[in-house]
């Protein structure tokens, strides 16, 4: 198994609510490690940015306005298989379908307002972590 780096972020609905620190203990007991962090209140045009792969979507306007209606905090994380494990833990979008247990399962409040982001490949990571880090911000 490879250690990797990924891409986490905690979301606006997250933040409102206070449960930042419950959230970061899920990961750290999962094994994966906060190897950078820190509190951003994105601009829509920044949210555009990190989400121009889902340009085309419906439901761009709606998923951008949430993300810079306040604060978020964005991380990287690493530890074996930190992409997938991420996921894992994260569980699914919608949570209706995540399963018991998973962050989703427990936080989010609906498909939109889901609490919190993983990199989906270790691609992906890489580019997300580059558009909020700079590499000497990430202290592993
Ligand atoms: P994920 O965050 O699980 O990787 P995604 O990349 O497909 O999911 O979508 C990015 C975000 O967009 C997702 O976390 C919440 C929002 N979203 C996805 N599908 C949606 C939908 N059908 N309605 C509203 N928001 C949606
Ligand atoms: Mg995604």
């Amino acid at each position: 198994m490879a250690i990797e780096r990924t891409f986490s972020m905690i979301k606006p609905d997250a933040t409102k609510r206070n449960v930042t620190g419950k959230i970061i203990d899920r990961l750290e007991s999962a094994g994966l490690r906060v190897v950078a962090q820190k509190r951003v209140w994105m601009s829509l045009r920044e949210a555009e940015g990190f989400y121009a792969e889902h340009k085309a979507r419906p439901f761009f306007g709606e998923l951008t306005e949430f993300m810079s209606s306040g604060p978020t905090i964005v991380q990287v994380l690493e530890g074996e298989n930190a992409v997938a494990k991420n996921r894992e833990i994260m569980g699914a979008t919608n949570p209706a379908d995540a399963d018991e247990g998973t962050i989703r399962k427990d936080f989010a409040l609906s498909i939109g307002e889901n609490s919190v982001h993983g990199s989906d490949a270790l691609e992906t990571a890489k580019r997300e972590i580059a558009y909020w880090f700079s590499e000497t911000e990430v202290v592993g």
